[in-house]
């Protein structure tokens, strides 16, 4: 199915539509036109910003400050989800609803159905790094909740760049890897130089630009090839996959 296909069904079958963005990059996660749909219908729009367990307590704080009417959580670490789910039943028992129905939107891999099996306190729903994982819409049963899980859609689907920043779209299916790794290098660049040099265990020298900063990495991780050469498309697929896993932090 189709991203607005998707969005309009989840919509409609429920009361109470979380939107999921990831912590890390709240500027390219939310979708302005998914809100607007939501409110369309007069269903009630919960925010929330998920693996806040990958960002630092200062960056989360700045967030916290900016985004007021959001809730801040980590699927996977468990952090947030009696908050969520007394926002969840205040705001609906506010609009006349005793068991809401709970809608899920977000893009592809940004952790939606790990946030359901937070919420359930059990595995219900299928979670791993490859996006996609989540086939079709169904509802779950988390404890007193009811929860369509539903696969991530894309709305964005022509920038490439966007949808491997944000994991959105698997590293081997990418069409250009090279510019999603240097975008990320980038990133990095722009806003936290020094995580990357101690992540990968090496120095960015004085007007390097990003290309030079992959080769860098390159070696530092060793990946050669004959002739000393640095083995590119392995290191562009590391940074990808190390950015996307979380295990590189900005
Ligand atoms: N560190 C961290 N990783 C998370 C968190 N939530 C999810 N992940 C990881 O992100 C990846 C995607 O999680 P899923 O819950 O499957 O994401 P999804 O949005 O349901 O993905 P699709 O079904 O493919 O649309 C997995 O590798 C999870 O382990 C979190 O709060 N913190
Ligand atoms: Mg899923």
């Amino acid at each position: 199915m189709g991203f607005w296909p998707v969005v309009k069904k989840v919509v409609n079958e429920s009361d109470v539509v979380l939107e999921i963005m990831d912590a890390r990059m709240p500027k390219i996660s939310r979708n302005d036109e998914v809100e607007d749909l939501i409110k369309l219908h007069k269903k009630i729009l919960i925010k929330v910003y998920t693996k806040i367990d990958l960002v630092s307590k200062d960056y989360l704080n700045f967030l916290k400050a900016k985004e007021k009417d959001s809730v801040f959580v980590s699927g996977v670490r468990n952090i947030g989800m009696r908050k969520l789910k007394e926002k969840i039943l205040i705001s609906s028992k506010r609009a006349g609803i005793a068991e809401p129905m709970i809608g899920i939107v977000g893009y592809p891999n940004v952790g939606k159905s790990a946030i359901i099996n937070a919420l359930a306190k059990r595995a219900r729903a299928k979670v791993s790094n490859k996006a996609g994982t989540t086939r079709g819409i169904q509802w779950v049963n988390a404890g007193s909740l009811r929860i369509l899980d539903s696969p991530g859609v894309v709305p964005w689907s022509d920038d490439e760049i966007m949808l491997g920043i944000l994991g959105a779209k698997n590293p081997e299916r990418l069409r250009d890897p090279e510019s999603v790794a240097l975008e990320i290098i980038k990133m990095f660049l722009d806003y936290g130089k020094e995580n990357l040099e101690k992540f990968y265990k090496m120095k960015i020298g004085e007007g390097s630009d990003k290309y030079d900063i992959l080769l860098e990495i390159g070696r530092a991780r060793g990946f050669l090839l004959k002739g000393n050469r640095v083995d590119e498309h392995r290191t562009i697929f590391q940074v990808i996959r190390d950015w996307r896993d979380g295990k590189l932090r900005l």
